[in-house]
């Protein structure tokens, strides 16, 4: 299994040659097309079903892209029946495989350190994790285990001064191949934790919330990305023969439908489950988002497209309050801007993105009462997609954690806390 036994004694200073994942991406392409009608939008998502592809990016209007990965097979006849609906192809990304391979260096090779500006595996990160808790500010917790047995973490961070304090919780990976959530999230907890830079906004907010972590809520996923297949966005959970893994971001029992931007097909990507909650993962978050009634925010970090969207996902229809969720959105992305210039979308999930039913931030929200829910997709829009280089993870970062503290400053106004 994952777990190798090895004496750590004998990797000191030696630098593992790791190999990526197994599974070849070779001449694979991500095609971007801009759809002129609507109606080419249901032909574009039929097309794609038809040739079983994966889509990386369903446009949100009509001057909006769609982004879609195709194997070197299909390509020819894929592009022949797009240009039959009268529409132009770009081959935004021309090999997939080139991309997994840049990406790799970044990938943490000494077994003996952490390195944060690389793409760690899971039991690293867990160790570092643990590391953490020297730190009187830091205590690490189980938040339960995946279906291989794999240990989730968190961290808590608080200052410890005063007590029953609100609380903001972030997590991430809980898309597999989302690797620039996991490295943000743990960007994230190394300023909370340790504050490098001295940074006065961060004393302050210590002195108004507790903060929890959890970087990789689906580590099975997670590390079946790292060693097997570059592309994997689900559990681990064998469904049915052949086919394996549940869209955690599907499952929550909240609302709970495979009809709504979800599957009841276990062999698709976007796969709800046989049931609502019905993986052990998502139950585990479940429990966590329910089981702190102090959570009043919660950001659940994915890639890519660059949003801060809040809910519903199963509903156009708009939550009461949702101009305060708009508001505190929009002081995060103001302040995203102004670290790179990167510029993120703020808006409900279902108007700004595509309505998908079951997710983690109407869970919290609707099944939990933490009010202020959000999904934030990361950098970038589409030049790298789901492949971010090592290099992306500094700024992303940076960018993402200048946005967590104005919004955690604004909460603090807003809420009069
Ligand atoms: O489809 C998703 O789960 C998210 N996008 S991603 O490309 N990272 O897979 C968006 C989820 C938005 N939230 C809800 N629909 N509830
Ligand atoms: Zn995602």
């Amino acid at each position: 299994m994952w777990t190798k036994a090895v004496p750590a004694i004998s990797l000191i200073g030696i630098v593992l040659s790791l190999p990526g994942p197994t599974k070849r991406y070779d001449g694979h392409s991500v095609l971007q097309i801009l759809p002129k009608t609507i109606e080419n939008v249901h032909q574009l998502i039929a097309l794609s079903q038809k040739y079983h592809l994966d889509i990386w990016k369903s446009p949100r209007f009509l001057n909006d892209t769609f982004d879609v990965r195709v194997d070197p097979e299909q390509v020819i006849s894929f592009v022949h029946d797009i240009e039959s609906l009268g529409l132009k192809p770009t081959h935004w990304i021309k090999d997939v495989q080139k991309l997994i391979d840049e990406a790799l260096p970044g990938r943490s090779r000494r077994a003996t350190s952490f390195n944060i500006g690389a793409f760690n595996g899971h039991n690293s990160i867990n160790t570092y994790l643990d590391s953490l808790s020297t730190n009187s500010r830091v205590s690490v917790h189980t938040m339960g285990h995946s279906y291989e047995g794999r240990t989730i973490k968190y961290v808590k961070i608080s200052n410890n001064v005063g007590s029953g304090k609100k609380a903001i919780y972030a997590d991430g990976g809980i898309h597999a191949r989302e690797w620039l959530a996991v490295s943000t999230v743990l960007y994230m907890i190394d300023q909370m934790a340790n504050n490098p830079s001295n940074d006065r906004t961060i004393e302050a907010l210590l002195g108004k919330f507790d903060f929890y972590f959890a970087p990789v809520v689906n580590p099975d996923g997670y590390e079946y990305s790292r060693s097997h297949d570059r592309m994997w966005r689900k559990n681990r959970r064998p469904v049915q023969h052949g086919c394996t893994g549940v869209d955690l971001n599907r499952n929550f029992a909240y609302h709970w439908n495979p009809d709504n931007g979800g599957s009841h097909n276990p062999c698709e990507e976007v796969h709800s489950g046989t049931h609502a909650a019905s993986e052990v993962e998502t139950k585990v978050l479940q429990n966590f988002l329910c089981g702190n009634s102090n959570f009043i925010a919660y950001l659940n970090i994915h890639t890519y497209g660059q949003y801060w969207i809040y809910p519903w996902g199963y509903t156009p229809v708009l939550p009461a309050d949702y101009r305060d969720l708009d508001h505190l959105g929009r002081a995060a992305a103001t302040a995203i801007r102004h670290t790179h210039g990167t510029t993120f979308t703020v808006g409900e999930d279902t108007r700004v993105l595509y309505a998908a039913a079951g997710g983690a931030d109407d869970y919290a929200k609707g099944a939990c009462g933490v009010k202020y829910s959000y999904t934030v997709e990361l950098r970038d829009t589409g030049r790298y997609g789901f492949v971010p280089p090592s290099s992306y993870i500094a700024p992303a970062g940076e960018e993402t954690f200048a946005g967590f503290k104005a919004f955690a400053t604004e909460l603090v106004h807003y809420e009069h806390l």
